[in-house]
């Protein structure tokens, strides 16, 4: 899965792809790009969700979106939006968006619905508390089993709905509401975090948590994200969410090929 912001200060590309002069064009290359190197899934997001950052209406997020996702839709990939708004989701499943990636794991009420009505797929992520917040004070008494209960209890939420299992994946949310303790303690016990045989998807890449354990900046963090993705995929995890996609596939490739 391939990261395309479409924020004015998205974590890790500098707001690279702000709307603005030009963008769309850049935005449309970087994700051709991103498919030619073996993208299976792009994700397009309007809002950013780095810790403190004020939220964005639906309206802007539209706003950011649409003309992305609209000129993406004809890209041979799936296109996934990345929002927490059920009002987005509609609108962007209705123009053909494939998948809704919910960062909040389906804190808005009306997002089951709208993504089973849909057809689409869903990735139901685990955050403690809110993007404003969650970086306070992150606390867990024993944070594998509530990560797994919380998406366990998300998981039935989606499935009442009527969103099928096929349509459904998974993810613990690195860096949401998480100290570096809390992050590798999940990475670690990825697999036991594994709610029935639901797909698992991980995003580390360019991260805080990268960042911590290599001493590099934002922009120097793609050999960290390379082995923490690759490690991921040996632990179980069946989808990455990577800004580096070209990378990325290499890694995987060598990585698929080792394997006993
Ligand atoms: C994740 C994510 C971000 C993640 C899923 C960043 C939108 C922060 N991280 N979605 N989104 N999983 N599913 O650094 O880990 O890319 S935003």
């Amino acid at each position: 899965m391939g990261v395309l912001n479409i924020t004015p200060d998205s974590f890790s590309d500098g707001g690279r792809f702000a709307r603005g002069a030009a963008s769309l064009g850049e935005v449309c290359r970087v994700a051709e790009a991103m498919v030619d190197a073996g993208a299976a899934i792009l994700d397009v997001g309007g809002e950013s969700t780095r810790p403190g950052a004020a939220s964005v209406s639906a309206g802007e997020e539209l706003d950011r979106v649409m003309p992305v996702a609209e000129r993406l839709l004809g890209l041979d990939t799936l296109i996934s939006v990345d929002t927490r708004k059920s009002e987005v989701a509609a609108v962007a499943l209705a123009a053909g968006c494939h998948m809704v990636n919910d960062v909040s794991g389906l804190a808005d009420p009306a997002m089951p619905d709208v993504v089973s009505r849909s057809g689409a797929a869903l990735c139901v992520m685990h955050m403690q508390g809110s993007p404003e917040t969650m970086q306070r004070n992150p606390r867990y008494d024993d944070v594998v089993a509530e990560v797994r209960a919380v998406l366990t209890e998300r998981v039935g939420r989606a499935r009442c709905a009527g969103i099928p299992d096929d349509r459904l994946c998974i993810d613990p949310g690195f860096g949401f509401g998480k100290t570096l303790a809390h992050n590798l303690a999940l990475f670690t016990a990825l697999e036991d975090l594994r709610v029935d045989d639901l797909p698992i998807l991980v995003g580390v890449s360019r991260k805080r948590m990268i960042g911590d354990l290599t001493g590099a900046p934002v922009r120097a963090r793609l050999a960290g994200s390379l082995a923490a993705a690759v490690l991921a995929a040996e632990r179980g995890a069946d989808i990455v969410r990577v800004h580096d996609v070209a990378e990325t596939v290499e890694a995987l490739k060598v990585l698929e090929a080792l394997r006993a």
